[in-house]
């Protein structure tokens, strides 16, 4: 099954998220299997954003990452990867729809409040970094109502 690389930033913890966040997963059906508040700490925002390491904005977007504690979390689910950024919205706040987290939430492309693994081989990377002592295990029994 499709898994997910979610993460709070910093902005959306200090703002009191993490509830209506985790709500619009689990309302949706997807099912968590990892979730830790941690400090992140400037190595591991590094190699998160290595993909970004040439734009110009890097040094400010890993400051604010390792700014405060961030909710990293693993779902999974039938197509979450895609559905996942839907419920996410577009990157830039001013563009994302009413409705979705950045829609609801954000204003500022620099402060956009959520994390998410934008295809499924970036969310296999991401989940091997954020949680190398892997994740939960659900009986199929337990989850068979969603599917
Ligand atoms: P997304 O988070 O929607 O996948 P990416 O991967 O293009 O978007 O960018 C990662 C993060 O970098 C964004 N969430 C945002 O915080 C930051 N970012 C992207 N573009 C800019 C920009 N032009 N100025 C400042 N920060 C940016």
């Amino acid at each position: 099954m499709e898994q997910t690389y979610i993460m709070i930033k910093p902005d959306g913890v200090q703002r009191g998220l993490v509830g209506e966040i985790i709500g619009r997963f689990e309302q949706k059906g997807f099912i968590l299997k990892g979730m830790k508040l941690i400090t992140v700490n400037k190595s591991l925002a590094e190699k998160h954003y290595a993909d970004l390491s040439a734009k110009p904005f890097f040094h400010k977007l890993v400051d604010y990452i390792i700014s405060g504690p961030v909710v990293a979390m693993v779902w999974e689910g039938k197509n979450v990867v895609t559905t996942g950024r839907k419920i996410i919205g577009a990157t830039n706040p001013c563009e994302s729809a009413p409705g979705t987290i950045r829609g609801d939430f954000a204003i500022d492309m620099g402060r956009n409040v959520i994390h998410g693994s934008d295809a499924v081989e970036s969310a296999k990377k991401e989940i091997a970094l954020w949680f190398p002592e892997g994740l939960a295990e659900w009986q199929s029994s337990l989850r068979s109502w969603v599917y």
